[in-house]
């Protein structure tokens, strides 16, 4: 796998490449015409379709699960699920390359797990524990994988899409034909960075396509409260960026439509926007209550399920049986439950080791002083005080998940459901097909 930070001719170091062009966009003022995608919404062959509906299974049982250890406090901070946005995560992923950037929000179990980062590394990050992909340092919303051009997971809403544009820069200063696709939900529209960053990425020619995630809701809030413009797809034409929407619960829907832009954007150098229109079937995160909606609103979505919906047609499609479906999701089960049994039986990262990789030069300066040079005494975490303490933390924190028994744990964390399901079996249709 490619290094992120190796990528590229070093021969053009310095040399803007004719893909940038940082003195302004073309000479004619006139607006692109939006781009008109042809759907191509023929069904994969068996092994590829298989794949496609693998990751989506795998992205659905993981969160089930993610949702479950919460509630038992092996988890800790906030956790947000994509229950029912995972034809948006894959179909996305299922357009890229390999070598593209992909950079999300803090809603992005799904996406860290479509390019490839092993379960077991993604439930230990939310563990908080050393073998995780960001070392447990992360947690939920700030995932990172370098290695398979997973550019993160940020906390802050609207915060990743000026950094999409820094990769879009240095993805064509470099002289490559790498792509970056930055996801964001349908509020974080309305952030001064989208107006800003599409401005750029339009002015620069930069080979960025925005995914709009439009879940229905920034948090409480439905996309009618919070937005003048609901249609998504318009909300970058002022800018510069032509916009398309797509069906973000049919996972070929959103594969096609974001290949073609990724294609656009490679070649024309024209910065594209999606809008795929989805819904999350949980709460913005798992202490959400819910009062916003009503339970038949979710209930019709549920209805068009992608996973459902998918399954079913590689059934009728006959690429796959009912038998051969419900056997991928006894694997993606099983992978989850392993990974789970890696998260748990992982250590926690060192103390001493709670300053390093603060800085890009924490490899090769590690400890405090990588962060503060004033004072050469041990610091906190450092030494056998940081033992002592480490020993503190790891008592009481037995002492508080062993002790308690499962039901006063729902109760210590408020908006949880008392009634945490388990994973429900999915509902695979017949052989034959519906
Ligand atoms: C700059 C900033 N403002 C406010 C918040 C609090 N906040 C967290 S999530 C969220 C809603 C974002 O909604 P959307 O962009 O639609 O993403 P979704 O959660 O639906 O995936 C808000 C306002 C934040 N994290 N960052
Ligand atoms: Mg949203």
């Amino acid at each position: 796998m490619v290094n992120a930070m190796e990528a590229g001719d070093p021969s053009n170091a310095g040399q803007p490449s004719p893909g940038v062009n940082l003195a302004g966009g073309d000479a004619t003022p006139q607006q692109r015409p939006a781009p008109r995608f042809q759907p191509d919404h023929m069904l994969p062959d068996a092994e590829r379709g298989k794949a496609v509906l693998y990751r989506m299974l795998l992205i659905r049982r993981f969160e089930e699960r993610a949702g479950e250890m919460y509630a038992r406090a092996k988890i800790g901070g906030f956790l947000h699920l994509c229950i029912g946005e995972e034809a948006t995560v894959v179909g996305t992923s299922a357009a890229m390359r390999s070598n593209d950037y992909l950079i999300s929000t803090y809603r992005e179990h799904g996406q860290v797990l479509a390019r490839g980062t092993p379960p077991q590394e993604v439930m230990a990050e939310l563990f908080g524990r050393v073998t995780g992909v960001s070392k447990g340092r992360g947690g939920s919303m700030h995932m990172f994988d370098a290695e398979r051009r997973f550019m993160g997971g940020y906390g802050i809403v609207g915060g990743n899409l000026p950094i999409a544009a820094g990769l879009g820069l240095a993805a064509a200063y470099r002289g490559t034909d790498d792509a970056v696709v930055c996801m964001l939900g349908d509020g974080a529209t309305n952030q001064g960075t989208f107006g800003e960053t599409l401005n750029l990425a339009a002015l620069w020619k930069l080979p960025v396509v925005f995914i709009i995630v439009n879940n229905q809701f920034g948090m409480g809030t439905s996309l009618a409260r919070h937005s003048a413009m609901t249609k998504l797809a318009a909300k970058g034409e002022g800018f510069g960026v032509p916009g398309t929407t797509c069906d973000g619960m049919d996972v070929l829907d959103v594969e096609s439509c974001v290949k073609n832009a990724l294609d656009l954007a490679r070649s024309d150098r024209q910065p594209v926007l999606i809008e795929a229109v989805t819904y999350r079937f949980r709460g913005h995160s798992v202490a959400d209550p819910e009062e916003y909606r009503s339970k038949e609103e979710v209930d019709e979505w549920r209805q068009r399920d992608p996973i459902v919906q998918f399954a079913n047609k590689l059934i009728r499609g006959g690429a796959i049986t009912g038998a051969e479906a419900e056997a991928l999701d006894k694997l993606a089960l099983q992978e989850v439950d392993a990974a789970v049994k890696f998260a748990d039986e992982s250590p926690y990262p060192e103390l001493d080791t709670l300053y390093d990789d603060v800085y890009v030069l924490g490899d090769q300066l590690r400890g405090w002083y990588s962060v503060d040079a004033r004072s050469p005494d041990t610091q906190r975490g450092e030494g056998i005080a940081g033992d002592a303490e480490l020993q503190r933390i790891a008592e009481a924190s037995a002492a508080h998940t062993e002790g308690a028994d499962f039901d006063e744990q729902i109760v210590m964390r408020e908006g949880v459901a008392r009634d945490t399901p388990g994973p429900p079996p999915l509902p695979l249709p017949p052989e034959e097909g519906v």
